[in-house]
């Protein structure tokens, strides 16, 4: 048996009730052939795969906090440090009534080969909670944020562990979270990343995961002949990254269609009004159907059914496994020729296949999503030097940076035989880094 496929087995007995990190796993792994192969025995024997699918460590905790009618509420809180080989554990806090043990470790793990791939010293973490934070009242958010760090500022610090946000956690959540680690630590330390203008935040990283997606779609088309301005442009999810997608696309030339939540979705034929969009998601919390109440061009429908929409370039920014195979043989028949992830492993394996197997380029989220975390390590560098730098600045970086990914992971596709596959180039290209830092530091 192969050495990919004996681990994969090994990986699947060990974490059996958690499918999406199998999957993630998976993915990366059967990808990794081309390099595993050809160092088979050095590999086997400092049992490279079997120390990077088991993460450093990991916590769970409870997350007591009082609701407005005086209610004790219990939730479950998690940190996993996965990989800390080229840096301090780094990423963000999950917020969603989803989230369990797999999910986080499927993150996490998909954490450790994008922040290798930003070309930034930052290892692989991943936390959150149980905890949904729609509907609660700001003081309900404050008293869960509050408890939540009373027990994860344990666990990190600005060199060793450096949360952020990621669903359900944003700027709000955030600060709530800073104040509480600043006073029960008596350190005033970039400890979270995505931290307001006033106490430490960096300019562009409210748009970066959003805009960094646009600058990898460009490259990755602009490197096959194609142009991004004029396309339509589907897109999933109207939170952060969504958002930021639609108003970079827009500065593009191109024209974003749609958007949608969880309850439904929307088709605007005149391409969708990000102020307008801005103001119900970010300002008032509400939902899709004010934007279509709002604006005549629009059509609102309940449920799934953004990649019905003809378009020419897909970009999921909601939730993983939200494009299965039905939704890309739609997309392929429709005519799309560019699929983007926004979101982490939005794409199942099948539609993953199905839609490179269809010559539809694919830039997997570990390459096209990374802006948001290489703008979380400049910011990181900023509070390091105790300095702000400009918008300009800030942005120009997130654009090099992006493009560099992309021809990162096209050059490691090419080497190892297998152009134009940029899943597998994204893999190997962010493993290689990683990998030879695991091997100098010696069994750790
Ligand atoms: P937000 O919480 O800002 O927005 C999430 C959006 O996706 C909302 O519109 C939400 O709808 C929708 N959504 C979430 N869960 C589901 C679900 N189960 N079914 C349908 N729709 C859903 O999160 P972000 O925009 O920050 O994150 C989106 C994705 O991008 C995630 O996969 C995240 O891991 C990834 N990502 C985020 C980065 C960041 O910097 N924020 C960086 C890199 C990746 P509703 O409001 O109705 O729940
Ligand atoms: O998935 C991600 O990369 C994020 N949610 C951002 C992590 C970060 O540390 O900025």
């Amino acid at each position: 048996m192969s050495y990919v496929d004996e681990v994969l087995a090994k990986v699947k007995t060990k974490n059996a009730s958690e499918p999406e990190f199998l999957q993630a796993v998976e993915e990366v792994l059967n990808s990794l052939r081309p390099v595993i192969d050809a160092n088979e025995e050095l590999y086997r024997k400092e049992a490279v795969l079997e120390r990077i699918t088991e993460p450093d460590r990991q916590f769970m905790f409870r997350v007591p906090w009082v609701d407005d009618k005086g209610q004790v509420q219990v939730n479950r809180g998690f940190r996993v440090q996965f990989n800390n080989s080229i840096g301090p554990y780094k990423g963000g806090l999950r917020l969603h009534p989803s989230v369990n043990l797999g999910i986080i470790k499927f993150l996490g793990f998909e954490q450790i080969f994008k922040n290798s791939l930003t070309s930034l010293p930052i290892g692989g973490g991943k936390g959150g909670s149980d905890f949904d934070p729609k509907g609660k009242s700001d003081r309900e958010v404050m008293a869960f944020c509050q408890s939540f760090m009373t027990e994860l500022c344990k666990y990190i610090g600005a060199d060793t562990d450096v949360p952020a946000g990621d669903i359900g956690t944003g700027a709000r959540e955030i600060g709530y979270m800073f104040g509480q680690y600043k006073k029960i630590r008596s350190v005033y330390e970039g400890v979270l990343t995505g931290k307001g203008l006033s106490y430490g935040g960096s300019l562009v990283r409210t748009e970066a995961t959003g805009y960094g997606l646009l600058y990898l779609t460009k490259e990755m088309l602009k490197c096959n002949a194609k142009d991004i301005a004029g396309k339509t442009i589907a897109v999933s999810g109207a939170g952060n990254v969504a958002i930021y997608a639609i108003q970079k696309a827009q500065q593009m030339g191109a024209k974003p269609v749609t958007c949608s939540d969880s309850t439904g979705w929307i088709y605007d034929s005149e391409g969708i009004d990000v102020a307008l969009l801005k103001e119900i998601k970010e300002v008032k919390r509400a939902r899709l159907t004010e934007y279509a109440a709002a604006r005549s061009s629009a059509e609102y429908h309940e449920g799934k059914g953004v990649w019905s929409v003809k378009c020419d370039v897909a970009l999921p920014c909601a939730t993983q496994n939200e494009l299965d195979l039905e939704d890309a043989k739609q997309l392929v028949a429709n005519g799309c020729i560019a699929v983007a992830e926004g979101a982490n492993m939005p794409t199942t394996l099948e539609a993953t296949k199905y839609l490179q197997e269809n010559g539809v380029l694919f830039a997997p989220g570990k390459a096209a999503n990374a802006g948001g975390v290489a703008t979380s390590a400049l910011e990181m560098s900023q509070n390091s030097e105790r300095l702000s730098w400009s918008f300009e600045e800030v942005d120009s970086k997130l654009e090099s940076i992006m493009v560099n990914i992309f021809h990162n992971l096209d050059d490691a596709a090419k080497r190892y035989n297998v152009a134009g596959d940029y899943v597998a180039g994204a893999n190997i290209a962010g493993f290689e880094k990683v990998v030879e830092a695991m091997l100098a530091q010696g069994v750790c």
